[in-house]
């Protein structure tokens, strides 16, 4: 899978070498949720506890990110907890990945740079909490995440709990659509809003099993579609925050970003850290456990296909 001219700057970690070899079930992890998503040490914590939850699923866990240049396709633990801990980490996205290589860099990958480096490796799945997308006020602003073009263009399966509620849901699913991309509420035909089981909108399909996911995937390649798909899986509805209690939370969280003039890639990290502060920690857990429920379903998707 890998081009001869990419591989030179890929490091593989063995056992997902040896998985992908054999033909056995990987799933690539993102890592811009461990350096700019959550803070030390509950990031590393996530991150450990994902990659167990998918060996205990049967498969392969490949947590990728930039170390020192080198695109990792899985790391070491110590490489994992070195990342959790990276002061200086860049958050790398299709625009910035091959400048951290070029320039010897070290950086989390967001769901779009994962993408590219999954299907560098030849690995189909992917799970992650949420995608980026088109954020309210984009009309504006013109901040539109380059997860969507990405989705658009790379054939990687990225399961996620939908996009996050600090964004425009509905502008987000219609680029989406415009775009091509399959988006499938998983087991739900309302599409979930990261933190809440449920947003005002529909899930423009639904499938309810991994089966279902992986033939549909093979399907758009057997039928020559180019891109990906966004499998949007609602979290558990133990570890829910109501979307109505949301509201309020994400409200003032952007104000306080448009009042101190946060742009840019600084947009979302400041919005999730403004929202773990305004409701004590608890999206956090509510963050860890959406992204553990989907490490389980993308497993399950590796797996049957
Ligand atoms: N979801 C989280 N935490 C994160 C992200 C998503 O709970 O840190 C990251 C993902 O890596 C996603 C990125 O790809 O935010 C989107 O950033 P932007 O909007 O700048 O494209
Ligand atoms: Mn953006």
């Amino acid at each position: 899978m890998t081009p001869e001219t990419a591989s030179s700057f890929i490091d593989i970690h063995p056992p997902v070498a040896e998985a992908l070899a054999a033909g056995r079930p990987v799933v690539a992890l993102e890592s811009t949720i461990i350096t700019h998503g959550m803070p030390y040490p509950d990031n590393a914590a996530m991150a450990a506890n994902v990659e167990t939850i998918i060996a205990d699923e049967g498969a392969v866990p490949a947590t990728i990110a930039v170390v020192a240049g080198r695109i990792k396709i899985g790391l070491s633990d110590a490489e994992r907890e070195d990342l959790a801990q990276a002061k200086d980490a860049m958050k790398l996205s299709r625009a910035d990945l091959a400048f951290a290589v070029a320039e010897e860099r070290t950086g989390g990958t967001t769901v779009a740079a994962t993408m590219i480096c999954a299907h560098l490796a030849g690995i189909t799945v992917f799970a992650t909490g949420g995608i980026g997308g088109v954020h309210k006020g984009a009309e504006t602003s013109f901040d539109i995440s380059a997860d969507l073009d990405e989705l658009a263009r790379t054939p990687v399966i990225v399961v996620s709990a939908g996009a996050k509620a600090i964004l425009d849901i509905e502008k987000t699913l219609e680029v989406l659509e415009t775009r091509g991309v399959p988006v499938i509420g998983y087991g739900s035909e309302t599409m979930p809003a990261f933190w809440s089981r449920q947003s005002p909108f529909r899930a423009p399909l639904t499938l309810a099993a991994p089966e279902g996911i992986a033939r549909l995937h093979m399907t758009r390649q057997a039928l020559g579609l180019q891109g990906g798909m966004l499998v949007a899986n609602p979290v558990p509805v133990a570890d829910e925050i109501p979307s109505a209690e949301m509201a309020g939370y994400i409200a003032d969280a952007q104000k306080a970003a448009a009042t101190g003039g946060v742009s840019g890639k600084a947009v979302t990290p400041f919005l999730l850290g403004k929202i773990l502060e305004l409701t004590g920690g608890r999206s956090l857990k509510t963050n860890i456990a959406l992204v553990e429920n989907n490490a389980r379903l993308a497993a399950r998707i590796a797996g049957a296909l």
